[in-house]
């Protein structure tokens, strides 16, 4: 078993990034086996229950009120209408509902609605998890109690590119409400995107950020930046075209990922839908095991149920069966609030 480690270096991960790929990559692979079953892979569902009009700048993000994208601003949808697509998503072999909405924060006019579709999900046997912009450590508390399993919330690139990426909030804001979450005993999803136009040295600086964390995220999404027209970063890409984040160097940051943070899912996130089967299969051997399935992310594509399970089969690669979660529980939250 490796040995589980928060006192990373940088130097150390620069380390990792600069090793021969093959070395790298027996590395990851070994750190994967001695902690996951071989040939699993979690399929998560998500589904965007409130889209559009974010008051917050991500100059990624299709959702912001900055941005040109064409994305219609809807209100929170009906609890009834989730539980449907939840329904769906689990008869066609998900085993986590992941919903998101574009806020800047979660308000508490919205709890009951939100308290309302965790406890529904869960009793349909899903996991779940959600995403709704900074938390105060009441909401976590109460999400926790609601029995969310997991919340996520991105880090999204290095403390040193934060502010070239978001200018409405900082880094440190973002960590706040990932120790207000851990603290609630929820479990935590944090990763980012890579492909921004960021520099290896970014890419190192948020590799640190998750793997010195006082405890690991138990899932560590990395997404590709879709690059969507009329968002900062999708145009600077549009108009750039060198700027696209290297098929090699993707499938490195999966397996430095990998081989930090042992324990946790590495989910192969936004992107698969531009990627080749052969860098996913990579990302794949590097240690992710985790993706989004269905033919929608939040708002833009991703492959879909067929072509994944096509592809799954290529690689006799099967779906994760679904552990007991973590429930998060008042023992849980008083041991990390020590
Ligand atoms: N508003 C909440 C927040 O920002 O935490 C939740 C929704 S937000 C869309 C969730 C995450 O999706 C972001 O943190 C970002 O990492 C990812 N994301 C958004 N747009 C993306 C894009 N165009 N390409 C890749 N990842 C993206
Ligand atoms: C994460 O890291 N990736 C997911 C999930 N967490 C919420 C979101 C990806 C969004 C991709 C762009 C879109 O669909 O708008
Ligand atoms: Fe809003 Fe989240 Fe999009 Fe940022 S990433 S603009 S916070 S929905």
């Amino acid at each position: 078993m490796a040995e589980i480690r928060t006192d990373w270096t940088r130097d150390q991960i620069a380390a990792l990034f600069d090793l021969p790929f093959d070395e790298l990559m027996f590395q990851a692979m070994t750190v994967h086996r001695a902690h996951h079953a071989v040939g699993e892979v979690q399929l998560c569902t998500l589904l965007s229950i409130k889209t559009g009009g974010c008051p917050e700048d991500c100059g990624y993000c299709s959702q912001s009120v900055k941005a040109d994208s064409g994305v219609k601003a809807t209100k929170l949808m009906d609890v009834r209408e989730v539980l449907q697509s939840a329904a769906r998503a689990k008869d066609a072999g998900s085993q986590r509902f992941c919903m998101g909405a574009a806020w800047r924060n979660l308000k508490d006019r919205d709890m009951p609605a939100i308290v309302e579709i965790v406890k529904g999900v869960s009793a349909m046997g899903m996991e779940t998890c959600m995403t709704l912009g900074m938390l105060t450590p009441k909401q976590a508390d109460m999400l926790a109690d609601a029995g969310l399993d997991y919340y996520n919330h991105n880090i999204d690139t290095s403390p040193e590119r934060y502010a070239e990426v978001i200018t409405t909030r900082t880094m440190d804001e973002r960590l706040e409400t990932l120790d207000h979450v851990r603290k609630a005993g929820i479990n935590v999803c944090s990763g980012g995107i890579v492909g921004m136009g960021e520099t290896r040295a970014d890419r190192v600086g948020f590799i640190h950020t998750l793997a010195t964390l006082p405890q690991h995220p138990e899932s560590v999404p990395v997404n590709a930046l879709v690059p969507v027209k009329g968002t900062v970063l999708g145009d600077m890409l549009a108009d750039t075209p060198l700027a696209k984040i290297d098929d090699i160097e993707f499938v490195r940051t999966i397996a430095v990922a990998r081989i930090t943070m042992p324990m946790s899912m590495v989910r192969l996130s936004a992107g698969r839908e531009s990627m080749s089967e052969a860098t996913q299969a990579l990302c794949f051997m590097a240690g992710a095991n985790s993706i989004f399935t269905g033919d929608k992310l939040l708002t833009a594509a991703n492959a879909g149920d067929d072509k994944d399970a096509a592809m799954l089969a290529k690689l006799g690669l099967r779906a994760m069966v679904a552990e007991e979660p973590m429930r998060a529980c008042k023992s849980v939250r008083m041991e990390a609030a020590e």
